[in-house]
């Protein structure tokens, strides 16, 4: 198995980090390819709790290499604060890759971000504030700063004060503001230079070699598939690629060179931020999954929105990313309800859809169609193999395998690392 991906089925926080982790010790360079410091991957490794933004979750296997792809967007203050964080807990970080193509997020888009979002008011987009968006719409625009451009200070320069004369124009002329200095950024930018050298590679052609040798190699992406630009449910989404093409894109991997792609599926739903959520629950249900899956952002501190499982989604996420087979994450929440509703497919202005609509409209309109599964009572935290569940715990896997259009492969009972069955 040279290259495979794992990568959020649903709205993102399905639990890639931990999936990632438990893979990370027979993998050996863990890829993130996309997004930037507003992922945050939770890894439980005995008694000790991490949380990862921009790192890969693979940097805590010690037998692993952390790669940022080229399709990152880089936070270079963030990058050394969870460096050193990781330092001072004892974990080696000296084998970090980062690409010399991926964008830095500079000061200008952060700002641009939080003040984007004031000025939408109630038609805001929910983002974590981290400059994701304005830094991949610089990279688009032709007027991105890369990491490898802290390393020629001429053209850093010349490529900052490029970026900032139209951004300047907007400030002054429009928004009556004071413009933002292109030497006080490119000083600061250029502090960060030394600090992160040592890191800095071609790290395209060093996982083509890889592959080459037959290493193995996991893509991790951040956030989910209904979270993409492309594929997501835009605007409502973050300003990259998270499903699988994007591993290829984000990190300069063939599709050829990937064999498996795996799905996390939460067994059931959240969101955090904007935007449609057909199976949303407003009432205590919705209120008991937030506090028994502790369902709050891991960057921001938001509550995230909750809902039972969506097979329609699940069925998408199948779809576009062509997955091999799903983790099942947090199947443990669920215990002590009676009966757990599953919404097989939408109604849509009075006719039932079976598949995720392309509509905006359609999809915001989406009312759940839902089936009653049998609930069960016992602990399920300790269960080692999928017997072990109680009947009604398996049958309700079963279930949604079938809805979802792939096989599981895994059942997250717990957060800690040993917390999984594996299913053969
Ligand atoms: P952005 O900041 O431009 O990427 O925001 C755009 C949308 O993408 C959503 N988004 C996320 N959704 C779930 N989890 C994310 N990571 C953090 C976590 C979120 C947090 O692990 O909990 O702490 O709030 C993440 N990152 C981006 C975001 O909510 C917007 O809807
Ligand atoms: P990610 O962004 O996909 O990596 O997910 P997050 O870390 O944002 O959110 C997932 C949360 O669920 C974290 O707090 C994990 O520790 C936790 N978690 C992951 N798998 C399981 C599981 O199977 N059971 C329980 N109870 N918690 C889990
Ligand atoms: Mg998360």
């Amino acid at each position: 198995m040279p290259a495979l991906v794992l990568l959020g089925a649903q709205w993102g926080d399905e639990g890639k980090g931990k999936a990632t982790d438990l893979l990370g010790g027979s993998v050996d360079y863990v890829v993130r390819y996309q997004g930037g410091n507003n992922a945050g991957h939770t890894v439980v490794v005995g008694d000790q709790k991490y949380a990862l933004h921009l790192l890969p979750s693979g940097i805590l296997s010690p037998g692993c290499t952390p790669v940022i792809g080229n399709g990152v967007v880089v936070d270079p203050a963030v990058l050394l604060s969870e460096l050193s964080g990781l330092n001072e807990r004892g974990v080696d970080t000296s084998k970090l890759l980062l690409s010399g193509n991926a964008h830095l997020i500079t000061p200008y888009n952060i700002t641009t971000d939080k003040v984007t979002e004031r000025f939408l008011g109630k038609r805001k987009i929910g983002t974590t504030g981290r400059g994701i968006g304005p830094t991949y719409a610089d990279k688009i625009n032709r007027t991105g700063i890369r990491v490898q451009d802290l390393y020629d200070e001429s053209i850093l320069t010349q490529k900052v004060e490029a970026a900032l004369d139209v951004k300047n124009q907007l400030l002054t002329k429009l928004c009556n503001r004071r413009a933002i200095e292109a030497g006080q950024v490119v000083e600061e930018l250029l502090g960060y230079a030394d600090q992160i050298k040592g890191y800095v590679a071609d790290t395209t052609l060093i996982l083509n070699k890889a592959l080459d040798d037959d290493k193995v190699v996991l893509f991790e992406g951040g956030q989910g598939t209904l979270l993409d630009i492309d594929h997501g449910t835009y605007p409502f989404v973050t300003s990259s690629n998270p499903t699988a093409g994007g591993a290829c894109t984000g990190a300069g991997v063939g599709p050829t060179k990937i064999s498996r792609v795996i799905g996390i599926l939460k067994a059931y739903t959240t969101r955090v931020g904007a935007g449609p959520f057909p199976t949303e629950l407003f009432d205590e249900d919705g209120e008991a999954l937030r506090r028994i899956g502790g369902e709050r952002g891991v960057t921001t501190g938001r509550d995230r929105r909750c809902g039972w499982f969506d097979a329609v989604i699940a069925r998408y996420a199948t779809r576009v990313n062509g997955l091999t087979d799903f983790f099942l994450a947090k199947l443990d929440v669920l215990t002590g309800w009676e009966q757990i509703p599953v919404c097989v497919a939408y109604e849509i202005d009075g006719k039932r859809v079976e598949e995720l609509p392309y509509s905006q409209t359609d999809f915001h309109h989406a009312k759940p169609i839902y089936e009653m599964l049998p609930g069960w009572s016992e602990d399920i935290t300790k269960a080692k193999t999928f017997a072990e569940l109680p009947k009604n715990a398996q049958a309700y896997v079963k279930a949604l395998e079938e809805m979802s259009g792939a096989p599981i492969s895994a059942i997250g009972v717990g957060p800690g690392r040993t917390e999984t069955i594996e299913i053969n």
